[in-house]
């Protein structure tokens, strides 16, 4: 009887663990994937990116947005890159996909075309990965750390707006609806905390913060963890009736550089949205933020490590991906 009852558990416990597998476990991705395949993948993506950047810095935060969202959403496959056709909405017709500005898009489709002028890296290197490494460039250019950046991925096979229903984090979030969606990808608090400090370079529109400063509540109308002083700066650049195109610097102190200065805003209640403000005001994740916002070293560490966790989401090998030929179209 004992023994039976081992073996069931034996094998209940195997089928949990098959279960779970192909969601928690990705593919072996690594550092030098392409090193005979294309050697100089790195360096010609780095010289896309740089001209990039300097035609336009909106390069850095559309770039950084389309590869959190490309994870987030189905995995880092490239799928959010794929253009809509006439009978499928792609990822990126979705709502929340809005100002992924096209910089991000252009980014990757250039690089692609820069990797695809080599002969023997003609569509050997997936846009996945060209999407990670551009990502990792911009952060570098605009004064973030640098890291080497894990590569391997292949392609997705699909891209639909429906997929995208429930899986980005809206900007209303408190801790326990950030911390259950960036774990539902594998991300604890501590790089939940570091990704949202991505929010030190973008733009936001005035929109997705609005009711913060007019509509916050009954009793009354601003949140009252915004600064004082920042409440009327941003009425001014968002008045009620505001063309919706319009978006303002969600960092207002150095909104063109990657540093730690986002942590600093938090604890002088600067933060744009309830989700960034929140990390601040939970007491939870406010010990976090004080350690990130007095020490730049130990925030730059936490963002390439919850980076490189967040770029093996859902990475797909084998039969689940290829290697697209047009980033912007499934093969
Ligand atoms: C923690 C939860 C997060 C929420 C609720 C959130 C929400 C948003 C929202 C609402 C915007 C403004 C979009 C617009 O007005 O068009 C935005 C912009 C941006 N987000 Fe996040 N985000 C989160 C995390 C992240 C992460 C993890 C990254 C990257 C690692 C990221 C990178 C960016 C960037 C760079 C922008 C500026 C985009 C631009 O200027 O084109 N965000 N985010
Ligand atoms: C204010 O917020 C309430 C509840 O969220 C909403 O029903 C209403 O339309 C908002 N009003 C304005 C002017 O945005
Ligand atoms: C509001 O911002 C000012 C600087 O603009 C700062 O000196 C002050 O401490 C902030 N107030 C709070 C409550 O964080
Ligand atoms: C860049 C991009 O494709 N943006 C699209 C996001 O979704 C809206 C509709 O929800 C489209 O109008 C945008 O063109």
């Amino acid at each position: 009887m004992a023994r039976f009852n081992f073996s069931v558990i034996l094998i209940l416990s195997f089928s949990l663990y098959l279960f779970l597998y192909p969601s928690t476990v990705s593919a072996e991705l690594k550092r030098n994937y392409y090193a005979d395949i294309c050697p100089d993948v790195e360096s010609i993506v780095r010289k896309t990116v740089e001209k990039k950047f300097k035609e336009t810095f909106v390069t850095v935060p559309a770039t950084l947005r389309l590869f959190f969202h490309d994870c987030f959403v189905e995995g880092c496959d490239a799928s959010v890159i794929v253009q809509s056709t006439g009978s499928n909405k792609a990822e990126k017709d979705h709502p929340d996909n809005l100002s992924l500005a096209g910089d991000g898009f252009d980014t990757v489709i250039r690089a692609k075309q820069a990797i695809d002028e080599v002969s023997s890296c003609k569509n050997k290197v997936s846009c996945a990965d060209i999407l990670a490494m551009a990502t990792r460039d911009v952060v570098a250019l605009s004064g973030g750390p640098s890291y080497a950046v894990e590569l391997g991925r292949l392609d997705g096979l699909s891209s639909t707006e429906s997929s995208v229903d429930g899986k980005l984090p809206q900007p209303t979030f408190n801790l326990r609806q950030l911390n259950s969606m960036f774990a539902a990808n594998g991300l604890d608090q501590s790089d939940m905390i570091a990704l949202s400090a991505a929010h030190t370079v973008g733009f936001a529109h005035c929109a997705k913060f609005s009711d913060r400063i007019y509509n916050y509540s009954r009793k009354n109308p601003v949140d009252p963890t915004i600064n004082n002083t920042y409440v009327p700066e941003l009425k001014q650049l968002c008045p009620q009736d505001v063309d919706p195109r319009i978006a303002i610097n969600m960092d207002p102190n150095t909104p063109n550089t990657f540093d730690n200065v986002y942590f600093k805003n938090l604890q002088q209640h600067k933060g744009l949205f309830t989700s960034d403000q929140v990390l601040y005001t939970d007491t939870r994740s406010r010990p976090t933020v004080n350690a990130w916002a007095s020490d730049s070293d130990s925030f730059n560490k936490a963002f390439i490590a919850a980076m490189t966790k967040m770029g093996r989401v859902g990475v797909k090998s084998g039969n689940n991906g290829n290697i697209r030929h047009d980033c912007s179209v499934l093969n």
